[in-house]
């Protein structure tokens, strides 16, 4: 019998049906682009006629950005032993610039599949790892420094837009300006733009050659704000399955890229499996496996192992590598004095390190070679915060703002390899103090894209972290961070199970959007106006299906009216019938309308209406019934 959790996975793989049911009211759709084979999915929200006492138009469908790759669309077969189609790779072939390898050149990874004893999983869709031919750099910053726009550009630009285009004449769009703090967001987003982002390190494409399944998704600030979610076992917790059902369950709620947390044992696998079956960039935190390699003796660390372990994940195809180059000897010390010290696990570990040997940080030492690999295999640097504040005591410190110098320094050597870069940021910090994050990481670091963790503006409430975290998440994003890594309930407490995924994943997209409307992205308040006409014209069904979580909001109306009838009443159970103020606002205009005054006038009087029968029916707030 062998007890390799990947073989067992591979005769039993399913996912359950929560996680890949359609989305309510909402069908997949692919908007072609230049080419056959450029597809970009969105996921379009049917809308139902505005009943007659409201005038009864026609309502246009509402087009969405969708994370959740094939495992929403009713027509893929899904089938998690043979992984996703291969969507890039004639993409990829056609360039021209890179080779097939025989087999993995990292000698960990060529251990692992191809020991017998592990039964090594084999994906009938994984194609052989490739790297860039001998001088070639495949990097999509390369090409568009050259002036080469790729299908992977043209498929981002085409995915940011939203197909706005439907709902223009609708009176759907913003009407607020924005204010995007320096930021220069286009009415439209055209492949040139994105390309001329990416150029300039503004905006990173992370897309490694060796994750063909990937559907491209940019993260910049002239974009839409992103989300992150991790997942991934520890030595205590959560098999593959699992993990692989937190992929699929993270990018139905909205990840936009996730990242593989694992440490213990079957990380290889495990990694394995989630890249074959995600269609949203995979990021992982080299250091850790790593450290797994030498038991857990972070002293025993070395370039060598390192370096191994960046090649295998690279060939497996990881997108963006947390590497915590910025935790510099000198900058130790400075932590000593803090409330909560260092916080940050992989920067931890490099400073055990650079004790252990009084020696420099080998990632910062090295850090021309690792862009060597990245340029091999167009993988993204993610500049690793490793000595961000853990407390709000400890906010943009000395060691926070010094790390911060060292990654400005860090991203100019990897831009001179065209190698995409975004930088890592807090962690805790006070409403007040967030500002100067953005600030001094956009002047340090060239404006690459600024990835934060929250940060969490309060300290006081574990269990409900992902709300003190959404509030200064919301504030960075407008701010003009790219993409925001998310923190569950659990935060601080224990390993997140799925419903914490869905509960971070959720706070996470509203601060996200909230700062898409602030910033004044050009269609981002389309679905805001959408769902609040619905709203008003107790258009219920439209009103769930057009909300981030179609389905908890069904449930929470149901459980006071759940009947079909309902569906068609103009009240809820929070007001009850004769206190909806949207009934009572459209009663005043009909009113209004039938009596020849103007709408004020009318409010006041429909209001001393209302409260005389109020006092009538003796104060009672609901009617049951
Ligand atoms: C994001 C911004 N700053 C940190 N993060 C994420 O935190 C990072 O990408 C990774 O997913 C997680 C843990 O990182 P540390 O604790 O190893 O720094
Ligand atoms: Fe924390």
């Amino acid at each position: 019998m062998n007890a390799n959790p990947a073989t067992l996975l591979q005769q039993t793989a399913q996912l359950s049906e929560s996680v890949t049911r359609p989305i309510p009211g909402s069908r997949k759709i692919y908007v072609p682009g230049s080419r056959p084979d450029l597809r970009v999915p969105m996921r379009e929200i049917a809308q139902t006629r505005t009943p007659t006492v409201f005038g009864g138009e026609d309502n246009p469908p509402v087009t969405v950005y969708d994370t959740s790759g094939p495992y929403t669309d009713p027509e893929a077969r899904i089938d998690l032993a043979a992984g996703l189609p291969p969507l890039r790779a004639r993409w990829i072939d056609e360039r021209g610039d890179t080779v097939e390898l025989p087999a993995l050149t990292s000698e960990f990874g060529r251990a692992r599949e191809q020991d017998p004893k592990l039964d090594a999983v084999r994906f009938p869709n994984r194609r052989l790892p490739r790297r860039a031919r001998p001088g070639a750099n495949v990097t999509q910053m390369h090409y568009a420094r050259r002036g080469i726009i790729t299908p992977e550009m043209e498929f981002v630009a085409i995915r940011e837009n939203q197909r706005l285009e439907i709902v223009r004449d609708a009176g759907l769009l913003s009407q607020h300006a924005g204010e995007s703090f320096g930021a220069s967001i286009p009415k439209v987003i055209t492949p040139e733009f994105v390309r001329d982002e990416i150029a300039r390190g503004r905006a990173i494409l992370p897309c490694n050659i060796n994750h063909p399944e990937s559907e491209p998704m940019i993260i910049g600030r002239n974009f839409l704000t992103k989300i992150n979610a991790n997942i991934g076992n520890s030595a205590v917790s959560s098999g593959i399955a699992e993990e692989v059902e937190k992929l699929v369950w993270a990018i139905r709620w909205g990840a936009d890229t996730v990242m593989d947390l694992s440490t213990g044992r079957h990380i290889h696998e495990t990694r394995e499996w989630i890249i074959r079956n995600s269609p949203v960039p995979i990021g992982t935190v080299p250091i850790y496996q790593a450290l797994e390699k030498v038991d857990g003796r972070a002293e025993e660390l070395s370039w060598e192992i390192f370096r191994d372990t960046l090649v295998e994940q690279a060939e497996q195809g990881v997108d963006y590598f947390t590497i915590h180059a910025g935790v510099l000897l000198r900058y130790i010390p400075l932590t000593a004095r803090r409330v909560t010290g260092i916080v940050s696990r992989g920067g931890s570990i490099m400073a055990k390190w650079c004790l252990a040997h009084h020696r420099e940080n080998f990632l910062y030492t090295h850090f021309e070679e690792i862009c060597e690999i990245m340029k091999a295999y167009d993988v993204a640097f993610s500049l690793g915060d490793g000595l961000r504040p853990g407390s709000i005591a400890d906010a943009n410190d000395a060691a926070q703002f010094a790390e911060l110098e060292t990654l400005g320094e860090l991203t100019k050597i990897a831009w001179k390899h065209d190698v995409q870069v975004m930088i890592e940021g807090p962690g805790h910090v006070p409403m007040q103090l967030i500002r100067e994050n953005v600030d001094r990481q956009l002047r340090e670091c060239g404006e690459a894209p600024f990835y934060t963790l929250g940060p969490l503006t309060t300290d006081i409430a574990p269990g409900y972290d992902h709300i003190t975290s959404a509030i200064g998440a919301a504030m960075i994003g407008w701010f003009g961070t790219a993409m925001l890594c998310y923190v569950t309930p659990k935060e601080h407490l224990g390993l997140p199970n799925r419903q914490d995924v869905r509960d971070g994943i959720m706070a996470y997209k509203i601060a996200a959007h909230a700062a898409d409307l602030a910033k004044g992205h050009p269609g981002a308040q389309v679905r805001d106006n959408a769902l609040s006409k619905a709203r008003f014209e107790f258009r219920w069904e439209d009103q769930f299906h057009l909300g981030l979580d179609p389905e908890k909001a069904r449930e929470f109306h149901d459980e006071t009216l759940p009947k079909e009838a309902h569906k068609l009443a103009h009240f809820c159970s929070m007001c009850g019938p004769h206190f909806c103020s949207m009934k009572i606002t459209q009663d005043v205009r009909d009113y209004a309308a039938a009596q020849g005054v103007d709408e004020r006038t009318a409010l006041e009087l429909g209001m001393a209406e209302k409260s005389e029968q109020f006092r009538r029916q003796g104060g009672r707030v609901y009617q049951a019934g």
